[in-house]
């Protein structure tokens, strides 16, 4: 059975490429600083947007056309398994993501869905076997299901904690069982609507609470993948309690949580947050805690998350540029695709296109990135805009030896106070050259 009837294998073919079916950017094999564009990236499929959404908004319903639609239960989570494998060969992408619920239906009792999750999870481990694909991370869905009204690890409900807790240790040991690079973290609705009728201290500290307790039953299971927490500002709730990058290491911070934990960084929460998605990259990079991206963009004119299939190369290139600062790159991270074609586009091809744009944009992100990076080219701008931090009063203040007595001293003697110029205009012409060069 095929559920991309006459799409062959998608393939690089360079660009001057018209083929749509095939990359004009991303070449697995080809070499950039030292790793290919395979290893840099460690693309993703998210099995939510793939294979479980179906285009419905809040003011219509579903609008995709796909194979698996004729079936129902047990047969329709098989089938969306089978789509994955092949969609996955066809994009030569090698890992995926999935939330618990997006693989399996719930059933009456928490026992008959774990019963179904597991029969899913030994299917999707017999596919990972024959294919060599491998999982990126898993999560929970602890948003969709009314119970969760008042949050998860956040509700006003003990019962709904206890639940919740039951969920998250059945999905990390089907992180084990699958071998699950990571585990993510999002505070679907971890947050509040009204401060009216919440208790928000009893809320994190329970928050806090509920991820210690994660922590370590990881580790009683020797499940050792890196837990990551993804931000976002808003929706469902009003306000998310992981609001943005700085929010949310405060958090981890003062829950002695940091060892264990690092950020999942998603493009269109950045947005949302009032930030550009580089922003929340460089603030986890210098808190040592980038590690893996959810690929997507948002739209300037509307104000909610869109999750559009990544095209901005401008953005593509400015994270990337921040995935090559840090150490190790991705790390055990990667690129995730937490992006979903437009209501109108409904073929299952537009799934196929939508991903080959999105891994495009990056690789070329990557390449034009690299080259930034070798030619030192914001190097070189910080070198000459901090130069005054290297010698003199400022090596002073770096090295800890100023107070304010010196620096009033300093500043007495001296006569007149030059500024230079930020030059932004022509940095930013020199990026789009290039973009537009290399
Ligand atoms: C929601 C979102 C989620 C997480 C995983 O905005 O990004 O899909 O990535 O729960
Ligand atoms: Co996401």
């Amino acid at each position: 059975m095929t559920y991309f009837p006459n799409v062959p294998q998608v393939k690089f073919e360079g660009r001057q490429s018209t083929n749509p079916l095939a990359f004009k950017f991303y070449n697995p094999d080809e070499v950039v600083l030292g790793k290919t564009m395979r290893e840099h990236l460690r693309f993703a499929v998210a099995y939510w947007h793939a294979f479980t959404g179906s285009g419905a908004d809040p003011f219509g319903s579903g609008t995709a056309i796909r194979g698996w639609d004729r079936y129902s239960g047990m047969d329709l989570a098989k089938a969306r398994v089978e789509a994955c494998f092949e969609l996955l060969q066809i994009l030569d992408v090698d890992y995926f993501c999935f939330h618990d619920r997006d693989i399996a239906p719930e059933g009456d009792t928490l026992q008959e869905t774990n019963r179904n999750l597991d029969e899913i999870v030994a299917l999707i481990k017999e596919n990972m076997k024959s294919s060599g694909k491998k999982l990126l991370w898993n999560t929970a869905n602890m948003f969709s299901h009314p119970r969760f009204t008042h949050g998860a690890a956040t509700t006003s409900n003990a019962d709904v904690f206890a639940y919740a807790a039951a969920q998250v240790k059945k999905a990390l040991e089907h992180g084990k069982e699958l071998g699950g690079e990571n585990y993510v973290f999002w505070g679907g609705r971890e947050g509040y609507e009204t401060l009216l009728n919440t208790d928000m201290k009893l809320e994190l500290d329970n928050l806090a609470r509920f991820l210690h307790m994660a922590v370590d039953y990881a580790k009683e299971i020797g499940f050792d993948a890196q837990f990551l927490i993804e931000p976002k500002p808003k929706e469902p709730s009003k306000h998310q309690y992981d609001f943005d990058a700085a929010t949310t290491l405060s958090f981890l911070r003062q829950y002695d949580l940091l060892p264990h934990f690092k950020l999942n960084i998603e493009a269109n929460h950045a947005t949302l947050a009032g930030h550009t998605f580089e922003h929340e990259l460089h603030v986890s990079r210098i808190n040592g805690a980038l590690g893996s991206i959810d690929a997507n963009q948002g739209d300037m004119l509307l104000g909610w998350d869109t999750d559009e299939f990544p095209t901005d190369l401008y953005s593509t290139t400015l994270a990337m540029h921040e995935i090559l600062l840090n150490e190790g790159g991705i790390g055990r991270g990667g690129v995730n695709f937490d992006a979903k074609v437009r209501r109108g586009s409904f073929e299952p091809i537009d799934l196929v296109y939508a991903h080959i744009a999105g891994m495009d944009a990056f690789a070329r992100g990557l390449q034009v990135a690299a080259k930034l990076i070798e030619d030192r080219v914001f190097a070189k701008v910080l070198d000459e805009r901090y130069a005054s931090f290297k010698s003199g009063i400022g090596a002073d203040i770096v090295a800890g030896k100023a107070n304010f007595r010196t620096l009033e001293a300093y500043a007495l003697q001296n006569k007149e106070i030059q500024n230079a110029s930020g030059r932004l205009e022509l940095i930013k012409s020199t990026i789009n050259q290039y973009l537009i060069n290399v």
